[in-house]
């Protein structure tokens, strides 16, 4: 059929038309789908089953409706943090935070290149990161929809985003490590950002490894967190030294345990690998021992001490050493069976939930017992390095035989915690005991359903799951391998995300979504319930500095527009409104330094005017009220025509100007 003849048939005659296609090409029955308007009928065209029907019901968000809660989850290598609207599954936004990002300007600007710089390896430039853990800021233990920080492992380094704007404000770089993986979670008033470490090394540049006992540390870094200025203050953080384990995820202690955090730790055989010298490789010789180091850290002790001047300074950095940890009761170990991963804190701070990759048990420590073991000096001997070890058998509450593979655990309302199951591709629901049992009328540490999901989950996120106050009603699944369930695009695969409804607390979990992630692999995410969100709509003055929070000293009113020289600097100070910047022409020399603001003067929602200057790699986002600045030397001559990169107008095409530069 020709094309032309479809332009003048009516929708009517057109869906009668492509139904006897349909039925022509495949041969009748299978295409109720293309007219019916029943929805059992459509289902059964499509061969869905009834719970495939109540899926897409319980997850189909008709538009202009909102999600009613929102997901941060983990960017992996691409090194930003994505924003996912649940049950909908939809992408709502990519944040830049460790690599530039073009769409956002993120690392064009000369503001947000500052931001990027911050996190230089010794003035190197990083341009990935291997983003882990988002942790969002609490109040009371409770998410408190302002900031989100997050952790990224390759080099060290925490971010913190503000939500007003969803941008990142600060990256801290770790001056003592180039490894961490228990990062980041914060304390229930979000007073420290904790970084736990992971690949010991020395603080201070090269050791031999034979020399690893002595001279390799592990630690974990408390970095202060300053929420009015909405900074992280470098001078007022400091690390706490440990053995040269290989800490691993840690979590905050709230409720009972507040004041105090936990860290996993594998590789307490310290082996140093060398599988080429005959060594046993990392993965055996790591693995030897049954029992690792659940790390108990004091912290409002140690932050005592600290203030107390106990600390040494390293590389600019405060250090609290292990030797004052170990005898001033800030630090204690408790075996935890070998090789574990996640430790997570029950919403009463009470129990710590220990998972091991190789063992198919959760291992839940009491922490009231853990206090009475420190207090009555329950130690069944010391480390190494002095430090005190508590007796298992006086902390632990109880082992429960969950799955295979177990790695993290979550928690909700009803007094259920779930927890991922990596090698059995499965998410459990088991019960809590104590006063969670007594509550709910429910047998404690009893396992009562299993959901399989697709593959080798890591992380799970329940909705308000880690905090005090769970909110449950879904749970997603972040899977490591999809194999099967996408479209083949080629061996590399996208991860999967799979919403669960554990909403009924009586009846079983349902699947309900996937979500290809085909940016880079997520691992933490957190869930919040959507109105504790409160973010601007657009910019709260003209003239506005995103990366400050404050007026931009270029902000440019219409009728400021100007070009200043001096000697070899020109200066710009530019409008951008629909559709037109203002100047259209810039001319310099060749060879000037160009400093270039662009301030968008709308103030209409959504009017987001970007700025492309080809040749010379910028491109900027520019919203409703940010002051943006570019700056380079003008080292090519020719002729740049610049324009908007966004779709902003009928006229956004002639939304541009041309930049000469003469020789
Ligand atoms: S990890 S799959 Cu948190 Cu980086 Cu556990
Ligand atoms: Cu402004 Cu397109």
């Amino acid at each position: 059929m020709k094309r032309h003849t479809l332009r003048g048939l009516t929708g009517l005659a057109l869906v009668a038309l492509l139904l006897i296609g349909l039925i022509g090409c495949q041969g009748g029955g299978q295409t109720g789908a293309v007219v019916s308007e029943d929805p059992m009928e459509i289902a059964r065209a499509r061969g869905l089953s009834p719970a495939d029907v109540v899926a897409a019901v319980k997850t189909y968000q008709p538009t202009g409706t909102y999600d009613e809660y929102i997901m941060f989850a983990s960017g992996g290598h691409s090194g930003q943090v994505l924003v996912i609207g649940i049950p909908s599954m939809r992408l709502l936004k990519v944040i830049g935070v460790f690599t530039p990002e073009p769409w956002q300007g993120w690392g064009f600007s000369k503001e947000t290149k500052e931001v990027l710089a911050q996190g230089n390896y010794d003035g190197k430039e990083l341009t990935w990161g291997d983003v882990h853990h988002p942790a969002l800021s609490e109040t009371n233990g409770d998410y408190d929809g302002q900031f989100l920080f997050v952790n990224e492992k390759a080099n060290s380094r925490v971010a913190v985003i503000d939500l007003r704007d969803f941008e990142t404000k600060q990256i801290v770089k770790n001056p003592l490590s180039l490894s961490d993986h228990g990062g980041t979670f914060v304390t229930p008033n979000t007073e420290w950002v904790i970084e736990g470490g992971q690949y010991a090394a020395p603080f201070e540049g090269y050791a031999p490894l034979d020399q690893y006992k002595e001279k390799y540390r592990g630690l974990v870094t408390f970095w202060k967190f300053d929420r009015e200025r909405g900074r992280i203050i470098p001078e007022q953080s400091f690390a706490l030294e440990l053995p040269p384990y290989w800490q691993d995820l840690c979590d905050a202690g709230k409720q009972v345990s507040e004041g105090w955090v936990f860290c996993n730790s594998f590789n307490t055989e310290m082996a140093t690998g060398g599988v080429e010298k005959g060594n046993p490789p990392f993965e055996a010789g790591a693995s030897q021992r049954d029992m690792d180091y659940l790390h108990l850290i004091n912290l409002r002790k140690a932050a005592e001490l600290v203030e107390a001047g106990r600390t040494r300074t390293i590389k600019g950095f405060k250090v609290l050493p292990l030797d004052v940890a170990a005898a001033e009761g800030v630090l204690y170990f408790v075996p935890e069976p070998k090789s574990p991963h996640g430790v997570d804190v029950s919403p009463d701070g009470n129990y710590l939930v220990v998972s091991g990759k190789l063992d198919p048990h959760a291992t839940i420590y009491n922490f009231q017992k853990i206090q009475d073991a420190i207090a009555n000096e329950r130690f069944s001997g010391r480390d190494d390095y002095g430090v005190p070890i508590l007796d298992f058998d006086a902390v632990v509450e109880t082992q429960i035989e969950l799955g295979l593979g177990p790695l993290h655990t979550q928690f909700d309302p009803n007094g259920y915690a779930y927890t991922s199951l990596f090698l059995e591709s499965a998410v459990v629901r088991w019960t809590l005991g104590g006063p969670w049992a007594e509550k709910h009328g429910r047998d404690p540490w009893t396992v009562v359903d299993k959901v399989s999901v697709h593959y080798n989950i890591g992380h799970l996120a329940v909705a308000e799951g880690d905090n005090v106050n769970p909110d449950g009603r879904y749970l997603v699944a972040m899977n490591k391998w999809s194999v099967d369930r996408f479209a083949n695009v080629g061996p590399l695969l996208p991860q999967n995300f799979q919403l669960v409804d554990i909403g009924n607390p009586n009846g079983p979990m349902q699947l309900l979504y996937d979500m290809p992630i085909a940016l880079g692999e997520p691992h933490y995410a957190q869930i919040i319930k959507a109105d504790k969100l409160q973010p601007w709509e657009v910019y709260p003055e003209v003239g506005w500095d995103p990366t400050t929070q404050s007026r931009h000293p270029a902000a440019t009113r219409p009728g400021e527009e100007r070009i200043e020289r001096r000697g070899n600097t020109v200066e710009i100070w530019m409008t951008a409104t629909r559709s037109h910047f203002t100047p259209e022409h810039v001319e310099v020399r060749k060879g000037d330094r160009v400093i270039w603001h662009i301030t968008n003067i709308e103030r209409a929602r959504d009017a987001t005017h970007g700025f492309a200057l080809p040749g010379y790699n910028f491109n900027l986002s520019i919203e409703p009220g940010e002051t943006a600045t570019i700056e380079f030397v003008a080292d090519r001559d020719g002729v740049f025509a610049f324009y908007c990169t966004e779709f902003c107008s009928a006229l956004h095409l002639e939304m541009a100007g041309y930049f000469l530069v003469r020789p």
